[in-house]
């Protein structure tokens, strides 16, 4: 019989890994490990971010704290994590972040793998106290091993991605990642310090009935995006805009529903970014059976030519996205 006391509390990050690299793909464990570096870099992220009220690290940068080490803002912190981590952990041979406009070299020439990274998204709720995030995006690397990475690195195509997810530093933080076999979903259990498998293979709901966006740009927002907004209300549909992408995107992954950042007159390509925002959530929700498109065609069949390039961006239920593109009646 089985010892009851001996019952394992559940699955860690750790043994979750451990066991899809035994099935999958990454038997090298190079992947697996660069998992592991994000992960790490995440808790540590998260205990800044859960202490941000107490220290005075929101705010401005410029300070030095007891140690005489410059503070900074949470962005900046979340980025040296990130790159820190990465670089450490030896798989990454260069990062590209929404924090610095040129890649970052960590250094591993002999790494096979380029991550590109929103290490805090939503930056405007940082000093508020409202959930933010962590998106990242992995390639394995197109350019010669244990030379300098290039440019081709990371412009390959959303759908060369290996592997992809966020981290939601929410009521609690989660991580969530696919690597092209599913999406699974862990929660960090703060006490002892690791992520525990909580949500085995995500899938969106077909439909649903929650819409986020920003409706302060109504007026700037194209007819067809009107349309299918008013739509929406008529049927007392719910909106939900925390403002967080991670947030917004997470809810409706696991509710049903649409997040939807349309071209404006101010920003004809939206405010996105294609690297590190839409191409890993795209990437995801389409693992997950969902859908991401950029009002003129699928995310993942955008072609990048800059680091830093935006795209609109519509993401969530498949039903939703095909009735906002006019694929299905709008009227039921
Ligand atoms: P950021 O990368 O500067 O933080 O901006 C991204 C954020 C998303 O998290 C959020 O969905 C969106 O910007 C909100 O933008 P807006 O204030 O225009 O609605
Ligand atoms: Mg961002």
């Amino acid at each position: 019989t089985e010892n009851t006391i001996a019952q394992p509390v559940g699955t860690t990050l750790e043994r979750y890994i451990m066991r899809k690299q035994a099935e999958f793909r990454f038997a090298t464990g190079e992947l697996s490990q660069l998992l592991r570096d994000i992960a790490l870099a995440g808790k540590i992220v998260n205990r800044e971010v859960n202490r941000a009220g107490l220290t005075t690290i929101i705010g401005s940068m410029g300070q030095q704290n007891v140690q005489g080490e410059a503070q900074q803002k949470l962005d900046v912190e979340a980025n040296i994590r990130f790159i820190r981590a990465l670089t450490n952990g030896g798989e990454a041979c260069a990062v590209l972040s929404e924090e610095e406009d040129d890649i970052i070299h960590t250094g591993n020439a002999q790494g096979k793998y380029v991550v590109a990274i929103d290490p805090l998204d939503g930056s405007s709720n940082i000093d508020v106290n409202i959930s933010i995030g962590t998106i990242f995006s992995i390639y394995r690397r197109v350019s010669k091993v244990g030379e300098a990475a290039t440019r081709e690195d990371f412009l390959q195509g959303g759908r060369r991605q290996v592997a992809a997810g966020y981290i939601l530093y929410g009521s609690s933080t989660m991580l969530v990642y696919t690597t092209g076999h599913g999406v699974a979903g862990f929660t960090y259990e703060n006490s002892l310090g690791e992520f525990f498998l909580s949500h085995p293979n995500i899938t969106i709901p077909t439909s649903g009935t929650v819409f986020s966006c920003n409706e302060g740009y109504w007026f700037d927002y194209p007819q067809y995006v009107r349309d299918y907004l008013t739509q929406c209300k008529r049927e007392g549909q719910s909106g939900r805009y925390v403002g967080s992408l991670v947030a917004d995107y997470h809810r409706n992954l696991l509710t049903g529903g649409i997040y939807l950042y349309p071209p404006t007159g101010k920003n004809p390509n939206g405010k996105l970014r294609v690297l590190y925002e839409a191409f890993p959530l795209a990437f995801l929700i389409e693992q997950a059976g969902g859908r991401a498109e950029s009002g003129t065609g699928s995310i993942l069949d955008i072609v990048a030519t800059e680091f830093h390039q935006r795209t609109p961006l519509f993401v969530g239920s498949p039903a939703l996205v095909e009735r906002l593109l006019g694929e299905t009646e709008v009227v039921p």
